[in-house]
């Protein structure tokens, strides 16, 4: 477990999570400096980033939805759905988007069980409530915990075949090659029979994927600056966000969004809860985020590479997200 209370002299710190303590301090330590975008979803930053899906230049969220919504007979079909399975999702947090599909297999009388995995035990409670009494006829198992512990626990717990969704463009997240990684790490605990459905979003005019991560109204500024308040109210730090400001562009070639923090000035940070000081040079930056976009043929390849067949694609008119049906 990550939760740890350091010891002091008063003992009245808060608790504070040792893992992001250790990252923090890397990600300081290197040249350049960085910091995961795994830390944004606090409380503060959950909040923001369920702003950020409403915004008129958020494009994935809502492209992403309309394609469940118009392509869910056809994409649960695919699902084999009268032979049972375990409907596996991967960071399903408010499952808004899977409760589509569900509502849907559970109208085609599919024969399945719906297993939520999340690092936030809020978000699976919370999920839990929610689909026994909007959806009484289902049969949720919900896991709290590290995605691979999940895969890793159904093998022992739940054999069967398996139907995996990793949705949101979630897969964009990872440094360059963490995909690859990613789904040849999934792929190890595929049987044949079993499938994967992923959300990508896709290569498009470089200003429309440039506004989705710099709204007119500074929402996502204000979700990239929480880490810096998040340090604060954690780990004790003293920087002041208006010292710093939120930067980002996408590079059409690596087809990468690349989001920072960039200090304003020369400055010294104190991090008290860690007897630990950190400088920034005037415009140095913090690499805070990667958002990768992908072209049909990156996904196939991605794919193959990583031991799947594509065997179906959906996506919208404008051809601005797709959810990949891999299969083994
Ligand atoms: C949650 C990873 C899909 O990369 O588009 C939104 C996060 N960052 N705006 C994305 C995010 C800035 C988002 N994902």
């Amino acid at each position: 477990n990550t939760n740890a209370t350091p010891e002091t002299e008063s003992g009245t710190k808060p608790a504070f999570n040792t893992e992001f303590a250790d990252d923090v301090k890397a990600g300081f330590a290197g040249s350049p400096k960085t910091l995961s975008s795994k830390y944004f979803y606090d409380g503060a930053g959950s909040k923001l980033f369920q702003q950020i899906m409403e915004l008129p230049e958020y494009y994935p969220t809502r492209t992403e939805f309309s394609i469940l919504k118009k392509q869910k007979a056809e994409i649960i079909n695919f699902f084999n759905p009268s032979d049972f399975f375990h409907l596996v999702e991967l960071g399903s947090g408010d499952g808004l988007k899977t409760k589509i599909l569900l509502r849907q297999l559970l109208q085609a009388k599919a024969r399945f069980e719906y297993i939520p995995v999340d690092i936030s035990g809020d978000a699976i409670n919370q999920l839990q409530s929610a689909l026994s009494s909007e959806l009484p006829d289902l049969k949720t198992v919900g896991f709290t915990g590290d995605y691979f512990k999940a895969l890793h626990w159904l093998k022992r717990n739940k054999p069967g075949r398996k139907v995996v969704l990793f949705l949101g463009s979630n897969i964009g997240n990872f440094e360059d090659n963490g995909d690859l990684k990613f789904l040849q790490e999934i792929r190890k605990y595929l049987s044949p029979q079993d499938k994967i459905l992923v959300g990508f979003d896709l290569q498009k005019d470089p200003r429309v994927i440039r506004q989705a991560y710099d709204d007119a109204s500074g929402v996502t500024a204000a979700f990239n600056l929480n880490l810096l308040k998040r340090m604060n109210r954690e780990l004790g730090a003293n920087f002041e966000p208006e010292q710093f400001e939120h930067f980002t562009d996408y590079d059409p070639i690596a087809g990468v969004v690349k989001s920072y923090l960039v200090s304003k000035r020369n400055q010294t940070v104190t991090f008290s809860y860690l007897n630990h000081t950190v400088s920034f040079k005037a415009w140095e930056p913090i690499h805070t985020e990667n958002s990768h976009k992908y072209s049909v043929d990156m996904i196939k390849e991605l794919g193959r590479k990583s031991g799947f067949e594509t065997e179906q694609l959906f996506t919208d008119e404008q051809h601005y997200f797709a959810d990949v049906l891999f299969r083994v």
